[in-house]
């Protein structure tokens, strides 16, 4: 299996044109959809670091499509950084092409692999105790909203469709649980029905976009810490990374995501929910770096729907996780045989505690706002 991959990283690399010889690697864990690998090679006296990816064709069914919408993405923020004097690869994700020039390429196994530069003394955050790193996270993506502002929506592809339409999950997860073709539903009473209770209020942001009140933008659309490369040493950000779901979205989702994964007082997959809070202070922290960096880009009811948009998308993935477990695990990797349920669990004492100081949480943005 190690060799296999190691040639298989090699021919990776070749078909990409890197030059020199594959001398290390690393299998990446973090991430529950795409298999990630460090690559270094050496030609002559030089060093390169990459990253290799293996796309999850069942969770991408077109991956090209993503390569698409990522080769545009990145153009148009290379172009926006030079228009602002930003020069330099470490502000830049960059694909590779192959000879065919194209940003991808599918191995006779009909895996399909992509390849970008590594950022070099860039550092990464599975978690953050710290509000200095959700300070900076909020700036990162609060720019990144601000660099699509002009971009043209309807040249990407909508690689997953409906992919934050939580009326359409929702409807979607009944219709499983109907089905319960694994079985496993009767043992899942109890969250089944905390999902059911929230219903209503999950779909308000749907409403509010069918109402024209809330605008549809370029957005990130899975805007977790780990998402953004920092400099090592200064922690500003340098870097938003993971374009696999740049589609128009709501800047409430984006806002939330990230509250969700970092602002939890545990991981996403904690099984000891009284572990499971939301830390305000953090929250306050990734607002005000958020608030700042997108400024005058948002409107009054986008500022408005910041906090919905944080428990809107944890009840979300709750149901996504679940509906995962009770369909047979075949979208999120596991680790072990319940990882989802775990997972799911750990969703819902989130938004149990967001819906609790649902008050707080608006309030602190309106107070940034006001200032
Ligand atoms: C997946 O693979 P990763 O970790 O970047 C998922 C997100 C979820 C997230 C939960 C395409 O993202 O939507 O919020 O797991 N990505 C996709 O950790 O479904
Ligand atoms: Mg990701």
């Amino acid at each position: 299996m190690q060799l296999d991959i190691k040639a298989t990283l090699r021919q990776v690399c070749k078909l990409f044109r890197i030059p020199g010889e594959l001398i290390e690697y690393d299998l990446l864990t973090s991430g529950n959809i795409n298999t990630t690998y460090y690559v270094v090679c050496q030609n002559g006296e030089e060093r390169k670091a990459y990253l290799a990816q293996k796309v999850n064709s069942y969770v991408f069914k077109e991956p090209e499509k993503v390569m698409h919408n990522i080769e545009l993405v990145t153009e148009h923020i290379r172009r926006q950084n030079e228009a602002r004097g930003i020069f330099g690869r470490r502000t830049r994700l960059h694909f590779h092409h192959t000879a065919e020039g194209k940003n991808f390429l599918v191995l006779n196994d009909g895996e399909f692999w992509r390849l970008s530069n590594f950022v070099e003394d860039s550092v990464s955050f599975d978690t953050a105790e710290d509000a200095k790193v959700l300070q900076m996270s909020g700036k990162a993506f609060g720019q990144f909203a601000r660099q699509l502002a002009d971009f043209d929506a309807t040249k990407l592809y909508e690689t997953i469709p409906h992919f934050h339409d939580t009326r359409r999950r929702l409807e979607t997860f009944f219709a499983h649980v109907e089905e319960d073709t694994c079985g496993r539903c009767e043992e899942v009473r109890a969250e089944i029905e905390q999902i059911s209770q929230a219903r209503e209020f999950a779909c308000r942001l749907n409403e509010m976009v069918d109402s024209g009140e809330l605008p549809l933008r370029v957005t990130h659309n899975d805007t977790k810490t780990n998402n953004v490369l920092f400099d090592k040493d200064t922690l500003e950000p340098l870097v938003v990374i993971d374009l696999d779901t740049v589609m128009p979205g709501l800047a409430a989702h984006d806002f939330g995501d990230t509250i969700r994964f970092a602002a939890n007082t545990a991981a996403e997959d904690e099984a000891d929910v009284s572990k499971v809070s939301l830390n305000l202070e953090l929250y306050r922290a990734f607002a005000e770096g958020y608030i700042g960096a997108a400024g005058d880009l948002l409107t009054p009811a986008e500022l408005d729907s910041m906090a919905l948009g944080a428990a809107t998308i944890t009840l979300e993935l709750a149901s996504r996780f679940l509906d995962d477990y009770i369909t047979g695990d075949k979208y999120f990797k596991t680790l072990y045989p319940g990882h989802n349920l775990v997972r799911t669990r750990c969703q819902l004492a989130l938004f149990a505690d967001m819906m609790a100081k649902m008050e707080q949480m608006q309030g602190i943005v309106r107070e940034i706002v006001a200032r």
